[in-house]
């Protein structure tokens, strides 16, 4: 039995089995939802409930985040009964969600001034590496309070680095999503540009699979494409939201400037879609 108390606040297609990563590890694990019906599937797996941010954190030690976006975290940390209303002191919260850098180092700030830490520590993979503990996660802000919260982090993920300062982080994961970004529409215009050729979409991936440009990430959204199944693994509109927050980070080179205007085209029709949903945008 881990002893480390553990509260989670989200459980959305990643937070849901993040949470149950830490049941599975042995770890008492408390959960909040906006939402409170979600937090009935942990219950039943184990986890207490918490009826507030507030008193989730009152009472445990580590507290993580894995939310939609900056107004997400701050109706966490500002609302009532949010996290700031707590009288507490020494307690670790962890932001998983993407957020901004900005609100990462502003809400750092608030923490520290009440005598707690806050790490940004958003994660590179998706639904599959949270079930399987295989995630990446980067992590910006104080070194002690990493080094309190790493031997969790090693139930979460196959990688977990301390980057630098608090949002550096987040800053690191808006690079990876733009890269990822280029592969989805990369991938959608090969296999859009082979079709008008007559070349279908399965033997394009046959080819592309046993390729140099083969990855884990083509495989999966290739069959996605092939089998037409366009359920969200990762919404498209976080990604779209992901390229607005790299944007404001000043994040201005060619491809990424095609990259952001065609996830923001295509948010108002396909964001509840997967991001490979890019598809039937460039089609
Ligand atoms: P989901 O599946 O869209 O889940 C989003 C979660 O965020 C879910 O628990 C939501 O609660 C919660 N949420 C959203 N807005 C709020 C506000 N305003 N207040 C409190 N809670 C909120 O997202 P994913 O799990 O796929 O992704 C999470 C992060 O990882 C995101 O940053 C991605 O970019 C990467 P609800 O159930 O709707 O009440």
């Amino acid at each position: 039995m881990n002893t480390t108390k553990i509260g989670w606040i989200g459980l959305g297609n990643m937070g849901n089995p993040m949470s149950q990563q830490l049941i599975d590890a042995a770890y008492p694990v408390t959960v909040y939802n906006r939402s409170k019906e979600k937090a009935e599937t942990l219950r039943s797996l184990g986890a207490a409930v918490a009826s507030s941010p507030k008193e989730l954190i009152e009472l445990n030690e580590v507290v993580f985040m894995m939310v939609s976006d900056d107004q997400a975290i701050d109706d966490l940390f500002n609302g009532t009964d949010g996290l700031l209303a707590a009288n507490v002191r020494g307690k670790v919260i962890v932001n998983m969600s993407t957020v901004s850098p900005g609100i990462s180092k502003a809400f750092s700030q608030l923490c520290k001034e009440q005598g707690n830490y806050y790490l940004d520590a958003p994660v590179s993979g998706s639904v599959k590496q949270a079930e399987t503990g295989q995630l990446v996660i980067m992590v910006g802000g104080d070194e002690s309070a990493f080094q309190q919260v790493k031997p969790i982090f090693e139930k979460l993920g196959k990688l977990n680095k301390r980057i630098g300062d608090s949002g550096s982080g987040n800053t690191a994961k808006l690079a990876i999503n733009t890269l990822l970004g280029f592969y989805a529409q990369g991938l959608s215009e090969a296999l859009v540009f082979a079709q008008q050729h007559h070349i279908p979409n399965e033997a394009m991936m046959e080819l592309i699979n046993n390729s140099a440009l083969s990855s884990v990430f083509i495989k999966i959204k290739g069959d996605a494409i092939i089998n037409e199944n366009y359920n969200a693994a990762f919404a498209l509109k976080h990604i779209a939201k992901d390229l607005r927050l790299a944007k404001d980070e000043g994040l201005d080179s060619p491809l990424a400037n095609v990259l952001f205007q065609t996830f923001q085209q295509a948010e108002p029709e396909y964001g509840n879609e997967d991001i490979i949903a890019i598809m039937k945008q460039i089609r």
